[in-house]
């Protein structure tokens, strides 16, 4: 297995990944933090979040009530707008199909709002369907606050960007409402897969 100009590392590394790195991103084994402010630093003693319908009615969970719903595993592949791409992150959290079951809503969107005044918008069927998660843990141990502990959401088939730190909430809209970087240029749906990173893709 020699004379092919490769490591027999960097090949099998490539191949195994063939397929999953969209296009103008990087693979990266680090885990690299992005924040647009300074990390707060939350309790789960008065952590809330809350699920809100268009006509204001809503529904909360402290850390102990969400903490006791049915909790999954996902291993997935995520992607920065920034380039970077990571393979086979491990979480823990709840799958946002259980805290949005039995939402009575004409809404088709969402805005997930944060502690730190963050907002990201999605399409109400972006985070159904077994596609997006309230995520706490990491590679076994608790999200730190820098990569958005206590719980931020997971939403690994669209630009990281959407996948709020800190996150304290869901607000069900009946109109599309373009959040902090949608409303500073970034694209308003995000796929990695046709490269929508800003308004012109
Ligand atoms: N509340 C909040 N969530 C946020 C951000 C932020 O500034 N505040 N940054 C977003 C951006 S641009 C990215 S790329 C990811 C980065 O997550 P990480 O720091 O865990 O890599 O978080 C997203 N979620
Ligand atoms: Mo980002």
């Amino acid at each position: 297995m020699s004379g092919s100009g490769f490591s027999p590392g960097f090949r099998g590394r490539t191949h195994a990944f063939e397929g999953r790195l969209p296009p103008g991103q990087y693979p990266t084994e680090s885990f690299p933090v992005l924040s647009a402010g300074p990390t707060p630093h939350l309790s789960t003693d008065d952590w809330t979040f809350t699920v809100t319908d268009e006509t204001g009615g809503s529904r909360s969970w402290t850390w102990d009530e969400m903490m006791a719903l049915p909790q999954q595993e996902p291993t997935v592949d995520i992607h920065c707008v920034t380039r970077w791409s990571k393979f086979d992150t491990r979480w823990r959290g709840v799958s946002l199909d259980v805290l949005l079951d039995g939402v009575d809503t004409a809404a088709d969107y969402v805005v997930a709002e944060s502690y730190d005044g963050y907002t990201t918008n999605l399409p109400l069927q972006d985070v159904t369907d077994g596609k997006a998660w309230l995520a706490h843990s990491f590679d076994g141990f608790a999200l730190s606050p820098e990569h958005g502990g206590p719980a931020r959401l997971l939403i690994p088939h669209l630009y990281f960007w959407k996948s709020a730190k800190w996150v304290k909430g869901l607000r069900l809209t009946l109109d599309n409402e373009p959040g902090f970087w949608e409303s500073a240029g970034y694209h308003d749906y995000g796929d990695p897969w046709r490269e929508q990173r800003t308004w012109s893709d």
